[in-house]
């Protein structure tokens, strides 16, 4: 048929995806808990291994958001069934484990078993759902209930190019939401078929098209998204208030407004860790901001090294899920003895301690198009060097990640682009335009702050559900002058889309006397808990004095008092200065704040 081409000319790259998402769409706004840390198997069952799960990274203090549930949790691999041999009593255990701050995720395959008494098939053909040959017949296949152990039997496909099909299939979720069941992960979607040398339909199959029917061709490389579409529409529609958790694993243009995406089965070696930077980052390019690649890799075992470099670079996947296949040995983060354990838990940890940046950052990408995860190119499109750079990236406008992707490495090159750039561990300042060469062990995730960032921390919690009323760290990158800003909301709900938000905008200027640093009060109606707030200033020399003010009508700013930086813990305010690094601490009461340090 005809092919309509559209060029967009930024003409600065950012631009260019900026309106390319303007025309296909943009992610929507994912649910805090859903930028946590995601812990899956193929498959974590019965119901013991999952408690016992939760239970170890509780007790572990190891920080997680998410277990999820693969194919066996379902009677003979049908979709929407439980098998409750294994887990009896699904709603209590959801309850139990939401208490202890975990969601569970669980897996729906868009191939109904063909089954009379099976409500999806049942439902299904009463309102004429499924795919059909061109003679009129429903079209059967094997995929996953051909290989249930007892009773196997072909399944049928849902015609999600049907509108009435996309809200049928949608409705079918509506047990799971009232189980508690928080998101829903589409698999096999492309659609996969067992036992064809395509490993999928045929091309002849016939599809609705919104009531212009056609054929398998046509439809193949749409079939996913609209899976994810029917998902996501029938959460939206059972949770009115509440942002969709859907994750998928074949998509097409567009498909971001549905599903965050993982681009399917990798392997558990150094080349495919490499390898998922430049696959993340085009699609990220394309439109896709919430993505990430199965952490430890999915078919085979990581060494504890592969594992540990794996989840560091996962910290900076926007979607960080650590995933096997079936009959694998654990890989969860304590499977690689106690040293690996220790480095496992900190570097969840540092992503708990990112959240307000990265929960920003996934705001600036719904809004804008933006991926989080760039390509050094995207920010600096001037600097031809970046253009060939692969195996290093920024998430968000700030933070360079150059990961260790080489086994048993002891140092990597890390390309600095022009500016000043600090390294994040130390607060040492590089100035950019050149490679370096950095040491690492084990433990070292080479991680370097732009100059001029604001970037949003917070101390370690073990779960999403515990952000409310956290202290807030900022990591302020010295500059002349510099502009960012904080997004907050309430997490979860699709309230800030009537204004209730909190944005802060964050402004450091240096003159001749010193640094100002201001802070807006905040823009929307939404007001996060009282709590402290700690400026941690990279670059600057020893302060004479700082002082803060608070609100808008209020007088000249009050001197603060200095401590020792050990101290500001346990003083309502104050200001230390330890090692090049001016650390402010004071409460902020969600007014303007302005900080004055004179040096
Ligand atoms: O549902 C089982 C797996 C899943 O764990 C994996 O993440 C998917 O990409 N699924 C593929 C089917 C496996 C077919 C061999």
């Amino acid at each position: 048929g005809d092919l309509d081409y559209y060029f967009i000319n930024g003409p600065e790259p950012k631009k260019v995806v900026e309106r390319y998402t303007s025309l296909t769409g943009r992610m929507p706004l994912p649910p805090l808990w859903s930028l946590g840390y995601h812990q899956c198997r193929y498959s974590y069952y019965p119901e013991s291994r999952v408690r016992l799960l939760a239970d170890t990274f509780r007790s572990k203090r190891v920080p997680a958001d998410v277990i999820w549930l693969d194919i066996h949790y379902q009677d003979g691999f049908k979709p929407f069934t439980w098998n409750r041999q294994r887990f009896p009593d699904p709603a209590k255990m959801i309850a139990d484990l939401g208490r202890e701050g975990f969601r569970i995720v669980c897996i729906v395959d868009p191939h109904p078993k063909k089954e009379k008494g099976y409500y999806p098939y049942d439902s299904g053909i009463a309102g004429n759902h499924f795919v059909k040959w061109p003679n009129g017949a429903i079209y059967e296949a094997p995929v996953w209930p051909s290989q249930a152990e007892h009773n196997p039997g072909p399944s049928v496909f849902p015609d999600f190019s049907r509108p009435a099909t996309r809200e049928w299939w949608g409705s079918l979720h509506a047990d799971f939401v009232k189980l508690g069941v928080a998101g829903i992960w589409n698999d096999m979607d492309e659609p996969a078929v067992f036992d064809t040398p395509t490993g999928t339909m045929p091309l002849d199959i016939v599809f609705d098209n919104d009531g212009q029917p056609t054929d398998q061709r046509e439809i193949h490389n749409v079939y996913g998204q609209l899976m994810s579409r029917s998902t996501f529409e029938g959460l939206s529609r059972l949770r009115p208030n509440e942002r969709p958790f859907v994750l998928t694993r074949a998509t097409f243009a567009g498909g971001q407004r549905y599903a965050a995406v993982w681009p399917g089965d990798n392997t558990s070696d150094w080349a495919s860790l490499r390898q998922s930077i430049p696959m993340l980052l085009n699609l990220g390019l394309s439109g896709f901001s919430f993505v990430g690649c199965d952490i430890g890799g999915f078919a085979g075992t990581p060494t504890g090294e592969l594992y540990a470099r794996w989840l560091q670079l996962g910290v900076f996947y926007p979607f960080m899920r650590a995933h096997t296949t079936w009959g694998t040995p654990d890989q969860e983060p304590w499977s690689y003895g106690v040293r690996y354990e220790a480095i496992n838990k900190r570097t969840i940890e540092l992503r708990y301690e990112l959240l307000p940046y990265i929960y920003t950052v996934m705001h600036e990408a719904a809004e804008t198009g933006v991926p989080a995860m760039r390509p050094l190119f995207l920010e600096f499109p001037e600097d031809g060097y970046t253009a060939g750079i692969n195996d290093e990236f920024l998430f968000g406008a700030d933070l360079l990640v150059a990961p260790v992707l080489w086994e048993r490495a002891t140092e990597r090159d890390v390309y600095l682009p022009r500016g000043a750039w600090y390294d994040y561990w130390t607060g040492q300042r590089f100035d950019g335009g050149r490679s370096i060469r950095v040491p690492v062990t084990p433990e070292v995730l080479p991680l370097f702050v732009r100059e001029g960032a604001f970037v949003f921390r917070q101390p370690v919690v073990q779960n999403t559900g515990e952000m409310g009323g956290q202290p807030l760290r900022v990591l302020v990158a010295a500059a002349q002058r510099s502009e960012a800003s904080l997004y907050e909301d309430d997490g979860e709900s699709l309230d800030y889309r009537a204004g209730k938000y909190a944005k802060r905008r964050l402004r450091q200027e240096q003159d001749d006397r010193g640094r100002s640093i201001e802070v807006s009060a905040p823009e929307g109606s939404f007001r996060p808990r009282r709590r402290e707030w700690t400026f941690e200033v990279l670059g600057s020399g020893e302060p004479k004095s700082v002082s803060v003010q608070q609100g808008a009508g209020a007088a000249a700013g009050e001197p603060l008092p200095r401590a020792r930086a050990g101290r500001l813990v346990s003083i309502p305010g104050g200001w230390a200065y330890e090692n090049g690094i001016v650390t402010i601490k004071t409460e902020d009461r969600n007014e303007a704040l302005h900080i004055r340090i004179e040096d």
